[in-house]
């Protein structure tokens, strides 16, 4: 696909795909969810690729869904604009690998719901964030309502969807909505950094603590040690075996 919003560059083995429509605020239509579907499936097919980072040019990481396009829209279209976000989010839960955003501005609406569908997030001490829909007479539309208190915990979620008012990255750090905050210039390097780290561990092994994890959330507790227990057995021949040889040999695992 010839993509006009996304941009993806590669670091060595990790993609990092920039939304780059600042003049407005890279917004959310019709189109991104085109090419973020689109990239999601391209990054899936390069094998090379371990760590997926996602961030925003400008100002805004993602200043919510485009409002100029949903001014219009009726009941019908409405469900099917909010379908089709919950689902691009949701792929970004399903994709193996792990997907870190890098927030470096305003993360509203919308924009928060995708940087809730990433694996965790690491912010610019300039990032604002925020659930607005209210200040609109709406709600999330991209699983924000089920996402953040899931994150948060109820009380800071409900505060932040029914106030519509926006905090600062200290804040959002001390509720757990985002992992880490880092000078606004530094931004890049620090998820580089980090995303680095992952990306020199087993694949295979950070893919299953991705799934496992994941999945142990929607499940019983004994379910979920059940699979890891499976998942944790397989692992052993895939490449436990090699990274454990490696460190009672001294030396550095060739995964
Ligand atoms: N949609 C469309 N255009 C936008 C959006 C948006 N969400 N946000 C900013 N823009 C545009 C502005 O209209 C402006 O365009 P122009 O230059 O043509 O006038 C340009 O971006 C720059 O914005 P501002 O001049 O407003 O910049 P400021 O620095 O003054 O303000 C703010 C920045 C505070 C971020 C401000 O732009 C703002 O409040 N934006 C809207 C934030 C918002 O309400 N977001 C939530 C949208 S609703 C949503 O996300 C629901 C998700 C679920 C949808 C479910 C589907 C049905």
């Amino acid at each position: 696909m010839e993509y006009e919003i996304l941009q993806l560059s590669v670091d060595e083995n990790i993609a990092i795909v920039t939304i780059n429509r600042p003049q407005a605020l890279n917004a959310l239509n019709s189109r991104f969810f085109q090419e973020m579907d689109a990239m999601v499936s391209q990054v899936s097919g390069m094998p090379e690729i371990r760590v997926m980072v996602i961030t925003g040019e400008g100002k805004a990481f993602v200043a919510g869904a485009d409002i100029a396009e949903m001014v219009d829209m009726t009941p019908e279209q409405g469900i099917a604009f909010s379908k089709t976000g919950q689902n691009t989010f949701r792929s970004l839960e399903k994709m193996e690998i792990p997907v870190i955003a890098a927030i470096n501005g305003f993360v509203l609406g919308g924009g928060l719901e995708l940087a809730m569908g990433c694996d965790f997030r690491i912010a610019s001490s300039k990032a604002k964030f925020g659930q607005p829909e209210v200040n609109l007479g709406m709600i999330p539309g991209y699983a924000g309502t089920q996402r953040l208190p899931r994150l948060v915990g109820l009380g800071d979620a409900l505060m932040l969807l029914m106030s519509g008012e926006m905090i600062g990255a200290e804040e959002a750090l001390r509720i757990g909505l985002v992992q880490k905050v880092t000078e606004p210039e530094q931004l890049m390097e620090e998820t580089l950094k980090i995303a680095r780290i992952i990306a020199s561990k087993g694949p295979m092994a950070v893919k299953k603590v991705k799934y496992v994890t994941r999945a142990g959330r929607m499940m019983h507790f004994d379910e979920g040690c059940n699979l890891e227990s499976e998942f944790f057995g397989t692992q052993f021949k895939a490449e436990g075996e090699e990274g454990m040889r490696a460190f009672l040999e001294k030396r550095k695992a060739n995964f």
